[in-house]
């Protein structure tokens, strides 16, 4: 089978997150495209497709505590239906799920089983980022543990997030070789359905002997996509359920830079209810692909109809340089994640869901402060990144990451406006730790309804306006590009929040 190229339009592009299908895929065949192009980690390793989809281990709070150790090694374990040795958080890809609730405390000893140092990020919680919290500034060296605490907000928006190492220089890696895992703050009124499943998406690249393929310098600057695309470690697993069942599905998309473009392939109905941080006031169709950046997840409702279906990833050009020809963001095809099989006795269709009351809605405060952040590529590098090279330099405002320079400075108690500027051919995609971020503008101009992200996309050559509530918490932590290659070779920034 010819491969379909789109370096082609990669290279030219810049065009954004528009994503492209390629070809509507059949329900007689099999949901996973073989032999389209893959980007530029490659395994050599083939995959078992198929199999009983199974969720990673969940850890669950008791008397608003979750204690538990997480133990970073490399592993030789089961992976994509083979033997593998990745990295794990206690041995399994994705690590464990922690299920807690708003004003819960987690105790986490992290102990570094690696040969190289580590840390954690809580991505997306509201805790504090100092001390022994959400800090990314620490570092745990090899063989050494580290006790983290952390304090839930009594009222912590209820929703999805996630787990992985944060240390500066090898973040990419880390992921990429397999330590991520999920964290659901439980709501007070859980979805009404059938069933809850979390299906965390990641992508990895095995050679032959079943090690994790490592980046080139090339990979590194596109953001490196691994061709192997798991759902909770596995390659397009299948689910059951009855027709007129409703499930409840949380996706995380902990790629290390490959974006996904959700949609439902089939006769399966799914709903979009909620983003990043809580829940939408009215759920909408997920219909012709809803973009999710790495790092970013989504809360769908999906009532199954008989018959098999998939939810699907279409490929994302996000954007590329001349030079990048080679390594191929975007690239993979359109791509099954897991096959929905409806079969069995219908049972009766629930009503529809009912409205929640929407997310709060900045656009009515006033705004204290404004700022512009501009992202860039070009020139060159300080040779901080993996590898040690001058390469091409990733900037925000200019510079590099420093941990020891405060970039931004913010009053606690204020909200403020920022514009993020994004004067390059590449889509990166905006995190901010801590402070959830409404967008109030994106690339395609107004957003209507209150949106609450994480992690905001801006295309190549577009900017996006957010407005954010530096409320309750003080501290010193990031903003960040989450192509985290593009964070380790240095577009990041330090921002405090001070009384
Ligand atoms: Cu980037």
């Amino acid at each position: 089978m010819q491969p379909v190229s789109r370096r082609g339009v990669l290279v030219l592009g810049g065009a954004g997150a528009a994503s492209v299908a390629l070809g509507a895929v059949g329900l007689s065949q099999r949901w996973l495209v073989p032999d389209t192009e893959v980007s530029g980690t490659d395994s050599g390793l083939s995959p078992v497709e198929g199999g009983e989809v199974v969720e990673p281990e969940v850890l669950r709070s008791q008397d608003g505590v979750l204690e538990l150790q997480l133990d970073a090694a490399m592993t030789t374990h089961r992976l994509a239906g083979r033997e593998a040795t990745t990295l794990t958080f206690n041995g399994a890809v994705p690590g464990p799920t922690l299920r807690v609730r708003p004003g819960d405390t987690i105790r986490l000893r992290l102990a570094n089983g690696l040969d190289e140092p580590t840390n954690l990020h809580v991505h997306g919680l509201h805790v504090s980022p100092e001390g022994n919290s959400d800090n990314v500034f620490l570092m745990v060296a090899p063989g050494d543990s580290f006790d983290y605490e952390y304090v839930l907000p009594g009222d912590h928006p209820p929703g999805t997030y996630w787990y992985h190492p944060h240390h500066h220089g090898t973040v990419a890696d880390q992921l990429f070789g397999g330590l991520y895992g999920a964290i659901v703050v439980e709501g007070p009124s859980p979805v009404e359905a059938s069933r809850e499943r979390l299906l965390v998406v990641g992508d990895i690249a095995l050679g032959s002997d079943g090690r994790v393929v490592q980046a080139s310098m090339m990979d590194r600057m596109a953001g490196r996509e691994g061709d192997l695309l798991l759902v909770n470690g596995q390659v397009e697993p299948r689910l059951a359920a009855r027709p007129g069942e409703r499930e409840h599905w949380r996706v995380v998309n902990a790629c290390t830079s490959r974006f996904l473009s959700l949609r439902m392939a089939g006769d399966h109905d799914a709903q979009v209810l909620g983003r990043d941080i809580g829940v939408l006031g009215t759920p909408h169709d997920l219909g012709e692909g809803l973009l999710l950046a790495p790092g970013n997840r989504a809360e769908l409702l999906v009532t199954v109809a008989p018959g098999e279906g998939a939810l699907m990833t279409d490929p994302v050009d996000r954007g590329g340089m001349g030079m990048m020809q080679g390594s191929r963001p975007g690239g993979g095809g359109t791509m099954g994640l897991v096959v929905l099989e409806g079969s069995g006795e219908s049972v009766e269709q629930p009503d529809s869901p009912p409205s929640r009351p929407g997310p709060r809605d900045l656009r009515g405060s006033p705004v204290d402060g404004s700022r512009t952040l501009t992202f860039a590529m070009g020139g060159p590098g300080g040779g901080r990144g993996p590898g040690g090279g001058p390469g091409m330099a990733f900037t925000i405002d200019g510079r590099e990451f420093d941990a020891d320079r405060t970039d931004q400075q913010v009053g606690l108690g204020t909200v403020e406006e920022w514009t993020v500027r994004n004067d390059s051919p590449m889509d990166h995609p905006f995190h901010l730790h801590v402070w959830p971020m409404q967008v109030v503008r994106d690339a395609d101009g107004e957003v209507r309804d209150p949106l609450w992200l994480d992690v905001v996309n801006v295309p190549a050559r577009s900017e996006v306006t957010v407005r954010i509530a530096f409320e309750d918490i003080p501290g010193r932590t990031v903003y960040h590009c989450h192509i985290l290659d593009h964070e380790d070779l240095g577009m990041m920034g330090v921002i405090e929040a001070q009384p």
